[in-house]
C-alpha cells in the first residue's frame, strides 16, 4: 500500500558555508558568507549561503552581497569552490545511498531515501537517521537534517523544520497537527508570487489554506489549486526515483558597473560559453535549447529562449544563438546587470553516466 512507505529526506546544513568551514579551522565561531565578492560594500553579486551564525544578522541566501555586508560587515566573506562542493557532495550522497532501498538526490545537498523495506518502524528510522548524520560528520565533517515522513512532500517539510543538525519524525497520525501551523510558502510550489497572492486572500498558514477548500484555490490557481489542496492533507504519493538528472546547464554573471555597450554584452556571452563548454562535451551531453536571462538596471528580470529541431553540442551555435536573442533587449536606453546563458533539453551520451554523479546541482553557479 503506498501511504505505508517510510522516507528519509536528508539536507545538508548551510552547505557551501560549512564546507568552508570545515577547510578553515580560523573560521570558526565567525559569521561565514559564501557568494560574490563584497567589495566593502560596492560589490553586485549576490549571496550563494551563508552559516548559522551570520544568518543571526539576517543574512540569506540569493541577497545582494552589498546588503550582507551591510547587515554583517565583520563576516568572513569567501568566493564559491564549486569543484570542492561537488567532490564533497558526491562522497556524501555515497555514503548515503547505501542505507536506501531507492536513492534519489534533489540538488547537490539534498536526496531522499526509501526504507521501506530496510526498516520495520518509526523508531527505527529516527536511529537510522541518528547514524547517518554521526557517518557523515565524521568522515566528512559537515552537519545535515533529517526528516522522517510517509512520503516526499512530508519528510522534506520535515527536514526542514529543525535545523541545523535536527532529526524530525512525522508519523501518519501526526501529519495534522505538524502541517496545519506551517506557513503556507513551505509547500512544494508555492513561491513569493503565489505567496502574495495567498496573502491577499488571506492565507498564510497551511491550515488557512485547508480552510479555503480546494474550489477557491482552484479557481484562483487551477490545476496547481487542486495540488496546493492535496498537500495541506499531506498527500505526497510521488515515488522516490533512482535516476537524477541535471535539466541544464548555464552560467551567469553580474557586470561590474551597469553596461550599455553591446559588444560588452556580446563579450561575456562569449566567456561565459567558454568556460562551460568544456563541460558539455567532456560530459557527453547535447542540448536542443539555448536561453538567455538579461537583467537591466532596475532588476526587472527576463529569458528569452530558442529550440531547435536538432540536438547539438556545437559552441558556435550557443554563441550565435545567445547574441541573437539578447539583440533585443540591447540599445533600448536601459543598461544591463546581468547576464545569463543555459542550455536545456538535454540528451546525455554514455560517457555521460559516469561523470553525472559529480554534477548534480540545480542551482545557478555564481560567475
Ligand atoms: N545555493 C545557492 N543559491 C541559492 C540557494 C542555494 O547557490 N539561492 C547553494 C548554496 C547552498 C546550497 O546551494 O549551500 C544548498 O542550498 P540549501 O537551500 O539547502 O541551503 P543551505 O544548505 O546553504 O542551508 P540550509 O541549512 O538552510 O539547508
Ligand atoms: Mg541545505
Amino acid at each position: 500500500m503506498i501511504n505505508s512507505r517510510i522516507i528519509l529526506h536528508l539536507d545538508l546544513d548551510a552547505f557551501y558555508a560549512s564546507v568552508e568551514e570545515r577547510e578553515h579551522p580560523e573560521f570558526k565561531d565567525k559569521p561565514v558568507i559564501v557568494g560574490a565578492d563584497p567589495k566593502n560594500g560596492q560589490g553586485r553579486g549576490v549571496v550563494a549561503t551563508c552559516n548559522y551564525l551570520a544568518r543571526e544578522f539576517g543574512v540569506r541566501s540569493a541577497m545582494p552581497i552589498s546588503k550582507a555586508w551591510k547587515l554583517c560587515p565583520q563576516g568572513i566573506y569567501v568566493r564559491p569552490n564549486f569543484e570542492l562542493y561537488a567532490r564533497i557532495s558526491h562522497d556524501i550522497m555515497s555514503i548515503i545511498r547505501k542505507y536506501s532501498d531507492k536513492f534519489e538526490q534533489v540538488s547537490i545537498d539534498e536526496a531522499f531515501l526509501d526504507v521501506t523495506n530496510k526498516i520495520k518502524d518509526y523508531e527505527e528510522a529516527e536511529k537510522l537517521a541518528e547514524r547517518i548524520k554521526k557517518e557523515i560528520l565524521n568522515k566528512e565533517k559537515v552537519t545535515c537534517s533529517v526528516g522522517i515522513g510517509s512520503n516526499k512532500l512530508i519528510a522534506k517539510l520535515a527536514s526542514d523544520y529543525k535545523k541545523p543538525y535536527g532529526t524530525t519524525v512525522v508519523k501518519p497520525e501526526d501529519v495534522k497537527r505538524f502541517l496545519d501551523p506551517l506557513p503556507a510558502r513551505k509547500l512544494i510550489g508555492i513561491g513569493p508570487k503565489t505567496e502574495a497572492v495567498l496573502k491577499e486572500m488571506k492565507i498564510e498558514t497551511v491550515s488557512q489554506l485547508a480552510k479555503a477548500g480546494v474550489k477557491t484555490l482552484v479557481d484562483a490557481f487551477g490545476v496547481f489549486g487542486y495540488r496546493m489542496h492535496e498537500m495541506t492533507l499531506g498527500i505526497d504519493e510521488s515515488e522516490v526515483t533512482e535516476e537524477y538528472e541535471i535539466k541544464s546547464i548555464g552560467r551567469e554573471t553580474t557586470f561590474e558597473e551597469d553596461i550599455d555597450n553591446p559588444g560588452i554584452v556580446f563579450n561575456a556571452i562569449n566567456e561565459l560559453v567558454d568556460e562551460f563548454h568544456d563541460e558539455l562535451i567532456a560530459s557527453d551531453i547535447q542540448f536542443r535549447t539555448v536561453s538567455i536571462k538579461i537583467r537591466y538596471e532596475n532588476f526587472e528580470t527576463h529569458t528569452h529562449a530558442k529550440t531547435f529541431e536538432f540536438y547539438t553540442n556545437d559552441k558556435k551555435i550557443i554563441k550565435d544563438t545567445a547574441r541573437e536573442l539578447t539583440q533585443p533587449f540591447l540599445n533600448i536606453g536601459r543598461k544591463i546587470r546581468l547576464i545569463g546563458v543555459r542550455m536545456s533539453g538535454l540528451k546525455f551520451g554514455e560517457k555521460q553516466k559516469t561523470l553525472l554523479d559529480i554534477r548534480k546541482s540545480n542551482h545557478t553557479l555564481l560567475p
